[in-house]
């Protein structure tokens, strides 16, 4: 049976040429689209096959069918489909979900591209929904949470459920279902009950109610997502109860709807002596203890989206409980949309951390896909916090769009390299002229490692500005402030040396990993050269595995940083002829910023750091061009980045 519906994807209003990925309107494919309900095929899977009546896309479902349809559009203008084909996929995740930190007054928190697409109080923008929604059907993405984690509890009244369902309505025929975030203290800010304790009788069923009342206006809708007793927001401890009383309270309530709950491990006490084993500390105890319509959503780090983290030792330590990785597409520490940073390498290097939670070979990838524990995993998810605005080419930046690209189709076959995945975006969004691709490609498969190098080396982390997160602060001191929030607090910069002492000499969170990682990390001479600084103390003399010591290998690193950034303006220039003019310059004029900014990056931490390190920057390296009082008084204007 050919389905026209699988296919009848309505195209947008604007020109979507240059803009996307995507050619505008339905998917154009040279084949025959099968819905066949007798299928053996998971989540929204598909076949491609060369038959002898010709190539078909076969799917289960109609969902399935429009994924094949796009992956066979795909393979054709990436110039794949020309031999035989025998496809057959199922997603790595069955959820595969952005979560927008969009605020109800269109603001998007860590947004750098412009208003909320959502256009809350405004008429529905239902050509741009569409065009959004396209996009993620194109990749596989098929789930948004539509507002910020920070969440307000009015996003539960009425006309914005009503509002919520229509924006629903919209994406469902692409396959997107709607998540909301919630504010755990709604019950009592919005019900008017007494308090919002999730034991409380009235609470657990003002919460019934008004799931009921979702379903009714939406009744694919996906479920919560919760930010709880962390950075201020209400939650169970508010009550003396635990994240898991909190979270089995709302999943009790959507149970009966198959909604899930996504309740996340972002967690941090102002008390705690090191910020990075708090997530562990406050969940690995309540391991087994939550419902099976509950998943942990944890961020990739155990800090907080830094160029460079660890893994987040809580993957390895809840074996009964269904978890999910958060990643972070908007750029929060890596430029915002003004840096040319592609982000698949990071979450990769995550997803593919052996945590050896089992043993040998228990990847986070393995972990959360519910490879490793069938049994405990019922539903599968990942997120990405979106990088999506308003802003005509949606990201802000060009390449940006290459992340939110990435995620989906990371999302939905975990086993794709990065390189992979860049070069088919590369070649959908530009040209497939090797002449052009092979350099760009390089280009962007280096450059998270070139920003971790002129930001942020070595395990050095949280050391940006306090009040934007853009440039490097790591002298700021705000009084007043939590420490766990300044710069100084990470680094411990003193004559002796730099870094965090988490060995067990230390704060002891080498241990919250298992062995052999935690050894590993605990000795000096054994951990990675790109964490030193996360995990030690190392004094400025140390010898590093270059044969320079830990000072000069800062000042090389930065120095590297911001050299690889003006090598990407040589790529830019030499890019020329294959990109139209308005993409080009665009890029060209983004690629400045980057180039200045690394320099600032450089400059302002190889001074900063050199007034405790007591020792020169190296001859064989770039001298810092502004001194240091200088940089200090560098303000950002705001303008320019959103
Ligand atoms: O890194 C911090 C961000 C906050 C964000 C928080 C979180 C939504 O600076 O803006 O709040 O993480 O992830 O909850």
């Amino acid at each position: 049976m050919a389905i026209a519906a699988a296919v009848a994807i309505v195209g947008c209003s604007k020109p979507a040429e240059n803009r996307i990925w995507l050619p505008d309107g339905t998917p154009d494919v040279n084949a025959e689209i099968v819905v066949d309900t007798t299928l053996d095929l998971k989540h929204d899977g598909f076949m491609i096959k060369d038959t002898p009546d010709g190539r078909k896309v076969m799917a289960k479902t109609d969902i399935g069918a429009m994924y094949g349809t796009y992956a066979l559009q795909r393979l054709e203008r990436t110039g794949k489909a020309d031999g035989e084909l025998d496809i057959r996929e199922e997603p790595s995740y069955e959820r595969r979900i952005l979560n927008h930190w969009d605020n109800l007054d269109n603001t998007v928190e860590r947004g750098y591209a412009g208003w909320s697409i959502w256009h809350w109080g405004e008429p529905v923008p239902v050509e741009l929904i569409k065009e959004y929604a396209r996009l993620n059907a194109s990749v596989g993405i098929n789930g948004s949470v539509l507002n910020n984690v920070n969440a307000t509890p009015e996003i539960l009244r009425r006309d914005y459920l009503e509002r919520v369902a229509e924006i629903a309505d919209i994406m469902r025929p692409y396959g997107v279902r709607v998540y909301l975030s919630v504010n755990f203290s709604s019950p009592a800010q919005l019900g008017g009950l007494p308090d919002s304790d999730p034991l409380r009788p009235e609470v657990q069923e003002w919460w019934a109610d008004k799931v009921a009342e979702i379903y009714g206006l939406i009744p694919d809708f996906g479920g919560f997502l919760v930010k709880a007793n962390s950075e201020g927001l209400p939650g169970p401890q508010d009550f003396g109860r635990t994240h898991a009383d909190g979270a089995n309270m709302l999943a009790d309530a959507l149970k009966p709807f198959d909604g899930i709950v996504m309740w996340r491990a972002f967690v941090y006490s102002p008390k705690s002596s090191d910020r990075a084993c708090q997530a562990y500390d406050e969940f690995a105890p309540l391991d087994g203890h939550f419902r099976d319509n509950v998943l942990i959503q944890i961020k990739n780090g155990p800090v907080d989206f830094q160029p460079r983290e660890p893994f987040s030792p809580l993957f390895g330590h809840m074996p009964n409980t269904q978890m999910m990785a958060e990643f972070q597409i908007t750029q929060e520490y890596l430029g915002f949309s003004n840096h040319l940073v592609y982000l698949i390498p990071l979450f990769k290097e995550c997803l593919d951390s052996d945590t050896y939670c089992k043993g040998e070979g228990s990847t986070i990838a393995d972990i959360t896909t519910g490879k490793l524990y069938p049994d405990v995993y019922n539903t599968t998810a990942i997120a990405g916090v979106a990088n999506i605005g308003r802003d005509e080419n949606w990201c802000g930046h060009h390449f940006a769009q290459s992340s939110w690209y990435g995620f989906g189709r990371m999302a939905w076959d975990v086993t794709l390299t990065a390189e992979e995945i860049a070069q088919e975006w590369l070649e959908q969004t530009f040209t497939s002229d090797p002449d052009f691709v092979e350099p760009v490609l390089d280009m962007m498969m280096t450059s998270r490692e070139a920003a971790v190098d002129y930001m942020m080396p070595l395990g050095f982390h949280h050391i940006f500005a306090w009040t934007h997160h853009y440039g490097p602060e790591p002298w700021c001191d705000i009084p007043g402030a939590r420490a766990d929030w300044l710069p100084k607090y990470y680094h411990k910069a003193d004559a002796e040396g730099v870094g965090f002492d988490r060995t067990r000499a230390g704060s002891g969170n080498v241990d919250q990993y298992h062995e052999p990682l935690a050894s590993l990390y605990n000795s000096i001479e054994t951990c990675p050269e790109e964490l030193l600084l996360w995990f030690h103390h190392v004094p400025w003399t140390h010898r590093m595995s270059s044969g320079r010591t830990l000072w000069d290998e800062i000042c090389h690193r930065y120095d590297r940083g911001v050299k690889k950034v003006r090598e990407y303006q040589a790529v830019w220039e030499q890019a020329k002829p294959y990109v139209d003019v308005e993409r080009w310059e665009a890029v060209r004029a983004k690629l400045e910023i980057q180039e200045s900014d690394a320099g600032w990056w450089r400059d302002a931490c190889v001074q900063y750091f050199g007034e405790f390190s007591g020792m020169p920057v190296p001859a064989d390296v770039e001298q810092p061009e502004r001194p240091l009082e200088e940089l200090k008084k560098i303000k950002l204007d705001m303008k320019h980045h959103n």
